[in-house]
């Protein structure tokens, strides 16, 4: 990788005098100058003639501005510090919009409002034209995005390092109630909240040979030739902390042709093989792959996992670290934290540009890279951790399957000697076998640290998954708990709910969320209890509005709001929470149950299937056909209604969790690594029915037993039931609500009698049911009728919510970000002095 970008890409000369930079004024004056000047002269029309994204436009730029001049304060200041910097590498940063973050972030919450209001605007209207950047899955790119958040909140220099994709995850719709996909053209209208910097486009480059070669010294050097290669251009963005001057960096890479189009082609009227160079390189950051825990063996995945980290690497190390920058001491300035396998290619390029390019011995750079790298691992699906086939690692990185190879060969070599006579256990270890690149050993051999985002999941991960790395160096592993950031989910998702928490303990929490703790003398206020039941239903009214307006769904505003939200995986289970709406359903159908005993719920789902996952699919098919017919049946008295809004993504997560009083986290024990949905809902004040699976074991140690609704089997009993021979068809003879259930389904009642539909997925139930969905259904009954009889007695139910409350401070991400730095980053803080 060799840096191209035009002598341009220099700094000019630094001025004479002065910051360099102009801060903006912070009153209503001055923001309303700033954004008329910005309508004006920025996008060129009169307030008159502006249209809504204009208005949006001139407001993004207005406000962004407040932040630009601590950006620059904040990176002059940690160049002369020499302080370490956490590179955290994803392929997934799940923002959110940014409008409301960034005015809370530079407290102009009110400014904006009262500046907006002189000129006849409504900051609502110009917040909803705001698209969201949807450059993640889940909960992986929506956990990195809170993590950046909370380290500039806590003044950790940081850069995200990423992929800016042109298309992000895909529009979800639903035709006759089946998902269908288009394509997500988030930056069509313009993107006010990134700066490109051409100027600093970095080659990188794919395929070709190697060649020995000796150098002046006389040592055997490599070096790679390759075949082609594609320039990434740096976006950056901003990632201001709350309120404290601080701002991080983000920075995502697009490709674009090293060379422009043919012009001899283009000439010669063949237009179409003009570009062909183009529509090839920038292919590469073109669209996010809409895969979710089950990674396809993809090439063209591979090329883009390879594209950011090359960038990036690059980046830091030429770009960065200042010019005469000592190596040897890398690991005092970086640590390259690796979100999953989906960037640890990074490992064998940092080698290459030790060993190859900055002529470092062997050793000596395998050393420096060992300390520069930490890993964590967010699955325990076997199917989800990536390998690629050597076949095709050899043919797009010749040179980095060499490295592979060596670093393998050392590391056997050290198993072998560490467990003399055991020759099966370097087989196992080994990065490279069975004609594929492990990644996941290739991140855990390099790693300095190795950690699963909680604490069930961190030890199934030494005991199952890598129990044969964890013998070998027990100390490298940890756990680090997912955590959520504050500032989004609470302070901005539910703005009812904070000011009743700061009336009630002050503002201090936004950045200590602890502090909620001073919160539990208030769950035995009737008062407090009776203005947090007033906060619920002003969120549910808002949320009635917003899928009304929004899909012309109708949502009642009485009962539990009952709430799953998160990728659909039949691990996750959305069919148990189907199962148990069915057999409401039937049962007041056929008489078993009067209708007047059911409580009222609202089912709320939010759920995108991956395009090429058929089962998942189908699940989201069965959701909405029963809903409709749930819905539109008048024996149910309006009882029971399923809400199913197309398109769950970030936006719509902020307006459906502050609303929740039911939390459903119903994953079969030991599959759901953490969850993170889990968090902010009972951070929200929902109450929690959930296995004893992820982090859901830590809100309900923190919550209380008696706050939290736990069913089903532990992560021992599935294991022991499937090892003595699991048979779902004899759960669901064993049940008779069960059996009726699956009838129903299979009998067409919710396909207008065509019975084909959802036989393939009723089968699979009573033959497969590869998560045990059957097993734990009676147990899932079971606990939705506590949830019922808890609801019953509305102060107890609320005097629940608030400890939810008050007892889940632990998960916010700051708190996270703190342990991964003196676990595993060592970093400091950063004072900016403005
Ligand atoms: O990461 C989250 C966890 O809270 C969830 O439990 C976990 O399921 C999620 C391949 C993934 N694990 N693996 C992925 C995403 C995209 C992809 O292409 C795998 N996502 C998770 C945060 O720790």
């Amino acid at each position: 990788t060799t840096q191209v970008g035009s002598p341009s890409g220099a700094p000019a000369e630094p001025p004479r005098r002065g910051l360099g930079h102009v801060a903006p004024r912070h009153d209503v004056e001055g923001f309303v100058g700033s954004f008329m000047r910005e309508l004006n002269y920025g996008q060129g029309v009169s307030l008159t003639r502006s249209s809504l994204n204009d208005r949006y436009l001139a407001l993004a730029r207005t406000v962004r501005h407040h932040l630009q001049s601590r950006w620059m304060a904040a990176l002059a200041q940690q160049a002369d510090d020499q302080a370490k910097t956490v590179c955290y590498l994803s392929a997934e940063f799940l923002l959110g919009r940014q409008l409301d973050n960034a005015i809370l972030a530079s407290d102009l919450d009110d400014v904006v409002e009262e500046g907006l209001g002189q000129l006849g605007l409504s900051l609502s209207t110009l917040r909803a034209q705001e698209i969201e950047p949807g450059l993640g899955n889940g909960g992986l790119g929506r956990l990195a995005a809170c993590f950046i958040d909370s380290l500039a909140t806590m003044s950790v220099p940081c850069v995200g390092y990423g992929i800016r994709y042109e298309y992000g995850i895909f529009r979800q719709s639903f035709e006759d109630g089946w998902q269908r996909e288009d394509t997500d053209p988030w930056l069509a209208l313009g993107n006010p909240w990134e700066f490109p910097h051409p100027e600093h486009a970095v080659t990188v480059n794919f395929g070709g040979t190697t060649e020995h070669y000796e150098d002046e010294d006389g040592a055997t050097r490599t070096r790679w030739l390759p075949d082609w290669d594609v320039q990434g251009v740096p976006y950056n963005y901003m990632v201001p902390g709350f309120r404290n001057g601080r701002v991080n960096t983000l920075r995502l890479w697009s490709a674009k042709a090293t060379r422009g189009f043919n012009l001899n082609s283009f000439n010669a009227g063949d237009y179409v093989d003009a570009v062909r160079a183009e529509t090839f390189a920038e292919k590469i950051s073109m669209v996010l792959y809409p895969e979710d825990s089950t990674p396809q063996g993809k090439e063209l995945r591979l090329q883009q996992q390879y594209f950011f980290v090359a960038c990036s690497v690059h980046n830091f190390i030429n770009q960065v670290l200042p010019s005469d920058f000592d190596l040897h001491k890398l690991p005092d300035r970086v640590i390259f934290q690796l979100n999953d396998t989906h960037p640890v290619i990074a490992v064998p390029e940092l080698m290459r540009v030790l060993v190859d390019e900055k002529g470092f011995d062997w050793d000596e750079a395998w050393t420096i890279t060992q300390q520069c790298f930490a890993y964590t691992c967010h699955t325990l699906l076997p199917e989800a951790l990536e390998e690629w086939s050597i076949e095709l690692m050899g043919r797009l990185l010749p040179r980095h399957l060499e490295i592979i190879r060596r670093i393998d060969e050392e590391f056997r070599a050290e198993v072998a000697a560490a467990f003399p006579g055991d020759e099966a256990m370097p087989r196992r270890m080994a990065i490279v076998g069975d004609h594929t690149v492990r990644m996941a050993h290739l991140a855990t051999v390099a790693g300095s640290k190795v950690n699963g985002v909680a604490e069930l999941h961190s030890q199934l991960l030494r005991d199952k998954v890598l129990p044969d790395f964890s013998a070998l160096w027990p100390e490298k592993f940890t756990n680090v708990t997912n955590g959520v950031t504050p500032r989004r989910f609470l302070r901005l998702a539910n703005r009812n709910l904070s000011s009743l928490i700061t009336e009630a303990i002050g503002p201090g929490w936004v950045t200590d969320l602890d502090r909620l703790r001073e919160l539990e003398p208030f769950a035995d206020d009737p008062a407090f209890r009776e203005r947090f039941r007033e906060v619920k239903r002003l969120n549910k009214a808002t949320l009635a509005r917003t899928l009304q307006s929004r899909n012309g769904i109708e949502m009642p505003t009485t009962g539990i709001v009952d709430i799953m939200v998160k990728r659909l995986h039949e691990y996750k289970r959305q069919t148990l929470k189907v199962l148990h709406i069915v057999s409401l359903y039937e049962g007041v159908v056929s008489g078993r149950l009067a209708v007047e005993d059911v409580t009222p719920r609202v089912f709320a789902f939010g759920a995108k299937a991956a395009p090429g996952y058929a089962m998942a699919k189908q699940i989201i098919g069965l959701i909405n056909a029963v809903g409709a017919t749930v819905n539109a049946d008048p024996r149910l008295d309006g009882r029971l209604t399923v809400v199913f809004p197309p398109n769950y993504d970030v936006t719509l997560a902020e307006k459906l969790i502050p609303a929740a009083d039911l939390s459903e986290q119903i994953s079969l024990a030991g599959k759901e690594a953490s969850g993170t949905g889990n968090m902010k809902l009972a951070l929200n004040g929902a109450l929690t029915i959930g296995t004893d699976d992820g982090a859901n074991i830590e809100i309900r140690r923190l919550v209380g037993d008696e706050n939290f609704f736990l069913f089903g089997l532990l992560e021992p009993q599935v294991e022991e039931l499937l090892a003595k021979g699991y048979d779902p068809a004899s759960y669901a003879a064993a049940d008779p609500r069960l059996t009726s259930a699956l009838d129903l389904i299979a009998s067409g009642a919710f396909t207008g009698g065509d019975a084909s539909v959802f036989s393939g997925l009723v089968d699979n139930l009573l033959h497969h049911d590869r998560f045990l969905a059957l097993a734990d259904f009676s147990a899932y009954m079971e606990a939705q009728d506590r949830v019922d009889a808890a609801y019953a007695d509305p102060e107890g139910w609320t005097r629940s919510a608030v400890l939810n409350v008050a007892r889940c401070g632990f998960f916010s991400s700051d708190r996270a970000m703190r342990e991964y730095i003196d676990k595993i980053w060592h970093a400091q803080p950063v004072v900016t002095s403005l």
